[in-house]
């Protein structure tokens, strides 16, 4: 379209909400998205349901900002919107969602959170039901999703004494680059489906604490809105989903380091997204509209948000990729998602830089192990093969991390630092920013606690030799509490209670 923009009224866009003729208005611009409607990854459904109508707050947080005019041609986009004259969709307000936004209203001041089970907690109770059902979700019977935190405890401290902890200092280096914990702000992805600002609250409050930030592909904010919004010398990493298109990979990895990101993190456990039922439930109740009964289209009910907008990921992916990555680019790079110690080794004599041991917060295959667990084996494989320690090949861990000692486990145990995904994005979608800001404050507060009751004054002084790991890949279920014995149990304070 060429000359000055069309401008279009509510009116006319309102005729065209049909399957023949469908336009739909997003951020105030009009579209005729008609002929896209087979293609679109989420069925033509969802969008026959704002056929006519503004369809940018269900847009949003599922797509990044360009996904319409990067996928429409031109001569669809018709113009712009009159303002004023569009009828907005008036969304039905629910009971439950009154509920939920006076759970929202009450929800503890911050300063009452203290731990980052908190925040999971709070975002459960007031955030809106799609996101929290996304952002829980994981694979199957969620089993590897619990057992990332459970491994955890299979680990203990062996603590040292008299070591001068009056200064603690738990800085590091991760690829090169300063970081003030050993811990970095992992990728996840639709960052609005739990606040409006989405990962820009992650970005700000990373930048103010010194933490380093992993920028998702399928971010709801746009990539250079994410970089923009960075300090001067922040540092940022990325995160990459493979395109079957690998010219559209090529220029998203070459944008990214011309825009200074430090670190590009290949997601290799995904050729393909689990089923998360939680969060395919949700599709389910999407009961539509009239216009959408009539068209009779099956919807393919056997995905949720996240397997909707993923088709373009490619399973074709292999080791044969490798050498392509590395010549089209000069960031280090790391593949996230690896799973045992065969596949660590092969990442090293590639020439990567690091791998994630990580099982995608137990969202792809259940009865994948923990991320410490496969640790234990990775390190010892490269130990073995003099590829480790090795400051150019880094080990990351991420899944189930929610406290600074599960951090300091993994730190002993081999790794130069550990992701935390979902507690930083529960963090904000209740709070926002100061959420994500507390979230790290909290760290910080365990981290210098228990360096010291570990004893050891910096990162290099927490060694192998301060845990006993000896039982983590023991997968013995833990023995059943005896509900019957302490049901029937009286303690001396109840007895005293009840004749007073
Ligand atoms: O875990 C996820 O949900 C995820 O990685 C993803 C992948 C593709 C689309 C959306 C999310």
């Amino acid at each position: 379209m060429a000359g000055p923009e069309v401008l279009i009224s509510g009116e006319e866009v309102a005729k065209h909400n049909t399957r023949e003729s469908c336009w739909i208005i997003v951020h105030g611009k009009v579209y005729d998205v008609t002929d896209f409607l087979p293609e679109h990854p989420g069925g033509m459904k969802i969008i026959l349901k704002y056929a006519g109508k503004d369809a940018t707050e269900e847009y949003d947080p599922i797509h990044p900002p360009d996904a319409i005019t990067a996928n429409l041609p031109p001569e669809k986009h018709l113009g712009a919107i009159d303002p004023g004259t569009v009828t907005q969709v008036v969304k039905e307000v629910t009971q439950e969602e009154v509920d939920r936004q006076r759970r929202h209203e009450r929800k503890p001041p911050l300063d009452e959170i203290l731990n980052l089970h908190d925040f999971e907690a709070i975002a459960r109770a007031v955030m809106p039901e799609k996101g929290w059902a996304y952002y829980s979700s994981a694979a199957d019977d969620e089993i590897t999703h619990r057992e990332n935190h459970l491994a955890y405890h299979r680990i203990w401290f062996r603590p040292r004494i008299l070591r001068d902890v009056a200064k603690v200092d738990w800085s590091t280096t991760i690829l090169g680059q300063k970081s003030s914990m050993p811990v970095y702000i992992t990728a996840t992805a639709l960052g609005k489906l739990g606040h409006p600002d989405g990962e820009l609250n992650l970005t700000r409050a990373a930048g103010k604490f010194g933490v380093i930030q992993m920028i998702p592909t399928l971010a709801s904010c746009s990539f250079d809105e994410l970089v923009d919004a960075a300090l001067e010398g922040q540092t940022q990493f990325m995160q990459l989903y493979v395109n079957k298109d690998r010219a559209i990979t090529k220029r998203i990895v070459q944008h990214a380091e011309a825009r200074g990101i430090k670190g590009l993190f290949i997601t290799v456990d995904a050729p393909q997204l689990g089923r998360r039922e939680k969060d395919m439930r949700m599709k389910f109740e999407d009961t539509g509209s009239a216009v959408q009964n009539e068209t009779g289209e099956k919807v393919n009910k056997n995905e949720g948000a996240a397997r909707a907008i993923s088709s373009f990921i490619d399973p074709g992916l292999s080791w044969k990729d490798i050498p392509w990555f590395q010549s089209i680019t000069k960031m280090p790079i790391i593949l996230k998602g690896v799973q045992c110690w065969e596949d660590a080794v092969m990442a090293a004599e590639a020439g990567l830089q690091g791998v994630v041991l990580s099982n995608h917060g137990g969202r792809q295959l259940d009865f994948a192990r923990s991320g410490i667990e496969i640790l234990v084996e990775v390190v010892s494989a490269l130990r073995e093969r003099n590829l480790f320690p090795n400051p150019n090949f880094q080990i990351f861990v991420d899944g189930g991390v929610r406290r600074a000692t599960d951090v300091l486990k993994a730190i002993a145990l081999g790794a130069t630092a550990v992701g935390v995904g979902r507690p930083f994005i529960y963090a904000y979608s209740a709070y926002g920013q100061e959420g994500v800001e507390r979230c790290i404050s909290i760290l910080n507060d365990e981290f210098e606690m228990n360096m010291r009751l570990i004893g050891a004054p910096t990162i290099k002084d927490v060694v192998p030799a301060m845990v006993d790991a000896s039982s983590i890949a023991v997968h013995v279920s833990n023995v059943p509490e005896d509900r019957l014995y302490h049901a029937n149990y009286e303690s001396m304070q109840r007895s005293e209670l009840r004749n007073g």
